[in-house]
């Protein structure tokens, strides 16, 4: 892990078997109030993330939970990069992707306890998140699974747009993959198709350097500079430092005006860390102490709760109200989904098959929908 920590630490120009193609942001204005917000989406990430994993030991939380602790900044600014009608598919670790796309924690976190009123009825839990309301199509637990789907996400976005509509495509698909999903086969025929129909669709891959217990460089060819995957299919790619939002920020949005403006696919390696295990129940024993201490130094909150009290002119009763309110927001959240009943039995048969027949028949949207229609 020493090869990551290096990169993060001091920038990479041109590495030996790169592309080349490093993202140069150009430096934007942002203003305090979108910092407010990003700082407020990485600190709901984090909170509900601390919540999950005491209901996870308190049993109120069953089957898996991959929690995304370390790597709030990747979706925030990933989501902020990009339009709130631009599909977004993700891999399993997918409760930041959910809440920074606006998902209410309350479906998220009912969704998490196996509760009827979560966004899948309780039927999908961790892994699952979905919500049509925000674009967000999965939550999918098959390592690679979603990337196909974001190829067929921006295919069927072009399709619409220039086909039925006769205009021009203006939309952007993320498509979010861990560094694990690199070596699955899915993966590269989606990149491969998306480089040969000019499908405008960004493989995010957020590379905390672990697949599972196995870090990248026993894993993964190429482990040191994976744009170098991009190459072969003729998508240009990026790298961005993933511990700090508005570096994310400004590094996706000059890839993604690009991917809008030429309907052209782009890979980018978001250098970003896990602070957890895998799930929670991951030991850890693969790496040390000293190394995930050294990635928390780094923290994405607290450097932006840094730059907002040394240059936006926030005191620590800012930072504090703020949590404040996080906190809250999530306690309820907690309090809801613990109250939301279980799914009856008959949901069992419900959510089967899109055309509905014989035993699966009568299915109701979650209340999710209901309540966003
Ligand atoms: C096809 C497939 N193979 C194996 C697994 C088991 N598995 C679950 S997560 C995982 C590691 C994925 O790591 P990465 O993509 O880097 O995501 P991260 O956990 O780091 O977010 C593996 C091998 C799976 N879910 N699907
Ligand atoms: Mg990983």
């Amino acid at each position: 892990m020493a090869y990551l920590t290096e990169k993060l630490t001091s920038p990479q120009p041109n590495r030996p078997g790169g592309t080349g193609k490093q993202n140069k942001p150009e430096p934007r204005a942002i203003d305090t109030r979108t910092l407010r917000s990003w700082l407020r989406d990485m600190l709901l990430i984090r909170e509900f993330e601390v919540r999950c994993m005491q209901a996870y030991q308190n049993k109120k939380i069953g089957g898996f939970c991959h929690v995304y602790i370390g790597q709030e900044a990747v979706a925030v600014g990933c989501t902020a990069a990009v339009k709130p009608d631009d599909p977004i598919v993700t891999a399993y670790r997918d409760h930041g992707h959910a809440l920074a796309r606006g998902m209410h924690p309350k479906y998220c976190m009912a969704e998490m306890f196996g509760k009827i009123g979560g966004c899948a009825k309780g039927k999908g839990g961790s892994m699952h998140m979905f919500d049509k309301t925000h674009h967000l199509y999965g939550g999918h637990g098959i390592v690679g699974a979603q990337t196909p789907l974001g190829a067929g996400l921006a295919f069927a976005t072009k399709y619409t747009d220039e086909v039925i509509n006769k205009g021009k495509s203006s939309k952007v698909t993320l498509c979010f993959l861990g560094d694990g999903a690199l070596n699955q086969g899915a993966f590269h025929e989606a990149m491969n198709l998306a480089g040969l129909f000019d499908l405008p669709v960004i493989f995010c891959v957020e590379n905390n350097g672990y697949s599972m217990g196995t870090s990248i460089s026993r894993g993964t060819t190429m482990g040191h500079d994976i744009s170098a995957k991009a190459v072969a299919y003729g998508i240009d790619s990026a790298v961005i430092e993933g511990m700090d939002v508005i570096k994310v920020y400004e590094g996706m949005k000059a890839v993604a005006d690009k991917c809008r403006e030429s309907s052209r696919p782009a890979f980018v390696d978001i250098r970003t860390y896990r602070y957890k295990g895998h799930s929670m129940s991951d030991p850890r024993k693969y790496r040390t102490r000293e190394e995930e201490e050294q990635y928390e130094t780094q923290d994405p909150i607290e450097r932006l709760a840094e730059h907002m009290t040394n240059d936006r002119g926030w005191s620590k009763d800012d930072y504090e109200a703020l949590m404040r309110e996080v906190k809250d927001e999530i306690r309820a959240a907690v309090e809801w989904a613990d109250a939301s009943p279980e799914p009856p039995i008959s949901e069992l048969y419900k959510d089967v098959y899109v055309e509905q027949w014989g035993p699966y028949a009568g299915t109701e949207p979650p209340q999710m929908l209901k309540d966003n229609a």
